[in-house]
């Protein structure tokens, strides 16, 4: 496979024991074992082309984010000691995304891998699949949440849109609301996502259809929100609008924020999707035939991460 995959053993060290859902402590479903799974898998189906991220520029995160933000970030995870789990409060925005000690060197770690992804897209490789753990697309300019907490998706796409127009397809099951704020009022950065109607699941507040950005950037933000239990075909359907969308904006780079949680068993989705449609996926995507950066978002269940990031790469071949 001629792909390249970024990957950085960093993200082991964001490991939140637990998460708050509806008052009830539950085990942390963003786990590091997601990527070390995909990892192993990809492995042995002799996909071996995985090389460490780069370091990039500190100021590549302050654009995006708030510098106050990345300073408490990094401030609280280095005072923690290795057992304490933090919720701060502060800057944080739900019961999903606490602090703890590795979670800074992690998260920047993320964005180095995602940064690394970019740069090698921009030096001509074709597919670029970033690794990133943790997730981006919830993180806000100045708010952690979803188990977010640097926006990688959209710290790459920012890198990416001073060479040209950028669209990002989000197709996570749930709404990216970091990543559209982020490019809510640009038109040299489309946002397209499908998700799960968020009347009903996270991120609740975001993801409409009426949402279409503001000002200079009206037109350039384009919401899918999806009923529960929708299967391949249904699903196919608004994909391909979606990529209809993209193709009439003619970017110069495609970034996939890339979420397995809308396959069938994901233990917090709700979508039908089976295992061998993600190669469906890939191949419709890859007929923009344009320099794609893939980022790893959610998907958590674990045991079939593999083969799900498996056939969506073959699909991309
Ligand atoms: C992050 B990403 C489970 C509730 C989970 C948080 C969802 C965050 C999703 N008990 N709610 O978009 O995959
Ligand atoms: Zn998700």
């Amino acid at each position: 496979m001629n792909i390249k995959i970024i990957y950085s053993e960093i993200h082991k060290q964001h490991n939140p024991p637990f998460e708050i859902y509806d008052g009830v402590k539950e085990s942390y479903a963003e786990k590091s074992d997601r990527i070390e799974a995909i990892i192993k898998t990809l492995r042995e189906n002799g996909v071996n082309k995985f090389y460490s991220p780069e370091e990039f520029s500190i100021r590549n995160i302050y654009s995006i984010h708030q510098k106050e933000y990345v300073n408490f970030l990094q401030k609280r995870s280095a005072s923690l000691n290795g057992d304490q789990v933090l919720y701060p409060s502060y800057f944080i925005m739900d019961t999903y995304t606490p602090i703890v000690k590795g979670t800074y060197d992690a998260a920047r770690s993320a964005v180095n891998v995602a940064l690394s992804g970019a740069q090698r897209i921009l030096n001509g490789q074709g597919v670029v699949y970033s690794l990133c753990r943790p997730p981006g697309h919830h993180a806000e300019q100045k708010a952690m949440s979803g188990y977010c907490y640097f926006n990688n998706a959209a710290i790459a796409a920012n890198y990416l849109s001073d060479h040209g127009k950028v669209a990002i397809l989000d197709i996570d099951f749930h709404h990216g609301n970091g990543t559209q704020n982020m490019f809510y009022e640009r038109k040299d950065v489309l946002y397209v996502s499908l998700h799960a109607d968020p009347r009903l699941m996270f991120p609740y507040v975001s993801g409409y259809a009426d949402e279409l950005g503001k000002s200079q950037g009206l037109g350039f933000n384009k919401n899918y929100p999806l009923p529960l239990r929708i299967n391949n075909k249904e699903y196919s359907r608004t994909l391909l609008k979606a990529l209809e969308e993209i193709k009439k904006f003619d970017p110069k780079f495609l970034v996939v924020s890339l979420g397995f949680d809308t396959y069938e068993k994901d233990p917090i989705g709700g979508f039908k999707l089976t295992l061998s449609f993600y190669k469906d996926i890939a191949k419709n995507i890859k007929n923009l035939r344009l320099p794609t950066l893939l980022i790893q978002e959610g998907g958590y269940y674990t045991q079939d991460l593999g083969k799900l990031s498996f056939n969506f790469l073959q699909g991309m071949e």
